[in-house]
């Protein structure tokens, strides 16, 4: 493995992925007006920046969503004085809980930015769209996948003639959850659903439940997804990450997947905050130019942070993982 001395500790999961050594990058007390927390950020790159759209928990325990941006991606964060985007339980009962966990994706046919989010009702969560072409105003388009849902990330173009999305629905909140993918042909209404990825059995790091983490990213060797997984242990939960990638003309086939996690909570803001034990990215960014991928997640329901790998080391693991 290459490693620069200069960089912070060395941690024992950095096979792919090296945390930043400015970690956490953004926390609660940077924000621009009182927070409890910000964590589980989408990403997209806009005009040569990088805007995180992170997930900020107010001190009643609601989330809502908030633009930072930053040149290089890693520092000097402008951070929005208000949020961008924030539960309006009045017109919208689904957002009575708050809203959660965006995910952003490019959609070049329509020229905007798709942003799927947890939108969480008193019965559970649901799928809420909204839709951007500039991250200033937003178009909210209310929930999209019927049932309690959550974790939800569109491709950035139709497969075929559809829309698709992966998404993880809980059927019975007493099994493990898996990944599903559905189809739509005009962004609203969706079905033709099926399972792509169950989680694993027993102690497996993956055999609790699996979700997406940022949007699906097109390769040449096919659709790569990163997905959590999670542990139940005897006193709480781990969130880890693992790798998969899907054909590319039939995104329900998944071609490989990583046996092992390729990152587990072991950083002190990973491990510690108000939810120990969690490593949540909701967003990506493949910057083309250097080949180099930041990944952007949350730490322990606290704090925001980073961790880069290169696109060609991920197509190497993945493509000697298991085939499915
Ligand atoms: C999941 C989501 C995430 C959170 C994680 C760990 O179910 O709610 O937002 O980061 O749990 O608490």
């Amino acid at each position: 493995m290459r490693r620069k001395k200069t960089l912070s500790k060395f941690y024992r999961d950095e096979i792919l992925f090296i945390r930043h050594k400015n970690n956490p990058l953004l926390t609660a007390d940077l924000w621009p007006y009182p927070v409890n927390t910000v964590f589980n950020p989408a990403a997209a790159e806009i005009n040569g920046e990088t805007l995180l759209l992170a997930r900020v928990e107010n001190k009643f325990g609601v989330s809502h969503l908030t633009t930072a941006k930053s040149r290089n991606g890693i520092s000097g964060w402008r951070i929005d004085k208000s949020p961008s985007i924030f539960p309006e339980p009045q017109e919208r009962p689904e957002e009575e809980l708050g809203i959660e966990d965006p995910r952003i994706t490019y959609i070049k046919e329509l020229n905007l930015w798709a942003i799927t989010y947890t939108a969480y009702s008193l019965d559970g969560p649901l799928v809420s769209l909204a839709t951007t072409k500039d991250f200033k105003t937003f178009k909210k388009r209310g929930p999209i996948l019927r049932q309690i849902d959550k974790d939800a990330a569109l491709f950035p173009k139709r497969i075929g003639k559809r829309w698709a999305i992966i998404h993880r629905p809980y059927l019975n909140p007493s099994a493990p959850a898996h990944i599903w993918i559905s189809f739509s042909p005009d962004l609203k209404h969706w079905g033709d659903s099926q399972i792509i990825m169950r989680a694993r059995k027993g102690n497996a790091w993956d055999g609790e439940k699996i979700g997406i983490c940022p949007e699906p990213l097109e390769t040449p060797e096919g659709w790569l997804i990163l997905y959590h997984g999670v542990r139940k242990t005897c006193s709480s939960h781990i969130y880890r990450i693992g790798l998969a990638l899907l054909d590319l003309e039939k995104p329900w086939k998944v071609v490989r997947r990583s046996k092992d996690w390729i990152m587990t909570p072991i950083a002190p803001y990973e491990m510690l905050g108000d939810v120990g034990n969690v490593i949540f990215p909701c967003g990506w960014i493949h910057d083309k130019k250097s080949g180099i991928v930041r990944l952007y997640y949350g730490g322990a329901d606290t704090c925001i942070a980073l961790a880069t790998a290169k696109m060609s080391d991920i197509l190497d693991y993945v493509r000697k993982c298991p085939s499915q």
